[in-house]
């Protein structure tokens, strides 16, 4: 037997790029991708992959991990379990938020974030950044100094008391993106319009959890995208609208889009795969596991959301995992209470389900191509954040974060998911795929059955520009 030239070489895979699919064996060296080709020379390691699909590992740029959350709220998942369960469903880059509290520096948020992140991690991780607080040290200097540093994208929230922001600390906020080159996510809902309908709802008695739907329907969402694409273009700066569920704010970015605008946005399983139906027919607080913002919509939204997959109105899919757990005081049931609507904390799990679901649903369903697959959960979320080519993609030189999957049978069930939440919202789906090995630097994390874990494993990124053509509103070609 020859010596062998490679850590570990998959032989035979049918690899998937954004741009192609082609037979080769991938040869890996010190956690990196050293060679594409047929019939690579030995490896120290040989994983026969024939007749399966090896795409990027999966880059999830939109969860929230160990996020601080007001008393008795805590999230269920930090790093360490967020991370084993996104290397159990494919995904192994994540990208959750050093969130800002009103008061606190920028900066303090970041090496808080640090702390809870430090040695913990399955998967590399990179930050986001949460403004809610833009004085004018925080515009001119902190955030000018981070986005030097790799925390070059952030989200600004229209809603959440605590967290929100008026149109003019917007427009500060997007001034400076334009200036340093970053990338800024807006949450769009109009807080005014949900508060409200959310007294209006309070004062008729209904707050149930499935009144969480009513309390922000669909123009309440377009208003705040129409307003968000609107503060973007006095700037002149790309912006991105995260979480979109349905019609009325697709609308607003075909718009957009139509008129030259560098609008990029995001969806995420929920509105795909739920519907407000999901927050309950009647009274019953079991609804409260599937509060997310914004809502899930209908059936028809859902196709609205598909069709914007499969047309590239969409160029990042993301979990939005917000893990609380339902039966416990610091989730769902905050205090041991079942709560009016307004006071159920707000998001669902998903770090896990969000490759095997867009991969059996829309790939194997015929919905979307698999190298559209591999943009929109891998290559497009690290040009987007600056990690591209070394995440995202499969290439020489490319980290070896690989997945390879397994086209059978799953029924999906919380007990055999990995996160630490007590519920997943897609309870009892039935997939035709699941990931059957992942690789996260040449390591395997994931081969199928087990976990394979190795805290403080996963390194943290620096973020780079975004990879997108000139910051003009003229140009009209998303990504380099
Ligand atoms: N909505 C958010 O904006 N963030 C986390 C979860 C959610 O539902
Ligand atoms: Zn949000
Ligand atoms: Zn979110």
């Amino acid at each position: 037997m020859s010596t062998p030239v490679f850590e570990l070489v998959i032989r035979n895979a049918l690899v998937a790029t954004a741009s192609d699919t082609f037979k080769a064996d991938i040869g890996i060296i010190d956690g990196c991708i050293a060679q594409l080709g047929l019939g690579l020379a030995p490896g120290a390691r040989e994983i026969d992959a024939l007749g399966r699909v090896v795409t990027p590992g999966g880059v999830d740029a939109h969860c929230h991990l160990d996020q601080p959350m007001n008393e008795p709220i805590r999230m269920a998942d930090g790093f360490e379990s967020g991370t084993r369960s996104a290397a159990c469903g494919g995904t192994t880059t994540v990208i959750p938020f050093a969130a800002q509290a009103k008061g606190q520096s920028l900066r303090a948020a970041v090496e808080d974030y640090h702390r809870r992140a430090d040695g913990c991690a399955h998967v590399d991780y990179a930050f986001h950044l949460i403004v809610s607080d833009p004085t004018p040290h925080v515009l001119n200097a902190e955030l000018p100094g981070l986005i030097r540093e790799g925390y070059s994208s952030f989200k600004v929230y229209m809603t959440y008391d605590d967290l929100k922001l008026d149109d003019g600390q917007i427009l500060d906020v997007l001034d400076i993106a334009r200036q340093h080159g970053a990338m800024v996510m807006i949450h769009a809902e109009n807080a005014d319009c949900i508060e409200w309908l959310t007294k209006k709802l309070e004062a008729a008695g209904r707050v149930a959890p499935r009144f969480h739907a009513n309390s922000r329907p669909m123009l309440v969402e377009r208003e705040a995208t129409h307003r968000a694409i609107a503060l973007a273009e006095l700037v002149d700066v790309p912006i991105l609208i995260v979480h979109v569920s349905g019609r009325e704010a697709v609308d607003q970015i075909r718009w957009a889009r139509s008129h030259g605008l560098k609008v990029f946005a995001e969806t995420c399983p929920q509105y795909l795969f739920l519907t407000a139906e999901d927050l309950g027919l009647d009274n019953s607080y079991m609804g409260a596991r599937c509060v997310c913002s914004p809502p899930p919509r209908d059936k028809r939204n859902q196709e609205v959301i598909w069709n914007g997959l499969a047309d590239g109105l969409f160029t990042l899919f993301s979990s939005d995992h917000a893990p609380f757990k339902y039966d416990a005081p610091e989730g769902k049931k905050p205090g041991g209470e079942e709560v009016a609507f307004r006071h159920i904390p707000n998001g669902i799990p998903g770090l896990e389900t969000r490759m095997p679901l867009l991969y059996s649903e829309g790939v194997l369903g015929g919905r979307i191509t698999l190298n559209r697959f591999v943009e929109l959960t891998a290559t497009n979320p690290a040009k987007a954040y600056g990690l591209h080519p070394r995440k995202g993609t499969i290439a020489v030189g490319s980290d070896a974060d690989l997945v390879i999957w397994d086209e059978r049978p799953v029924t999906i069930r919380n007990e055999q998911l990995h996160h630490d939440v007590d519920y997943t919202p897609y309870e009892g789906i039935k997939l035709q795929a699941w990931p059957g090995l992942t690789l996260a630097r040449g390591e395997v994390v994931w081969d199928g059955q087990t976990f394979h874990p190795r805290k403080g494993r996963g390194q943290f990124l620096q973020c780079g520009q975004p990879s997108i053509l000139p910051m003009s509103k003229k140009s009209s070609s998303a990504f380099t």
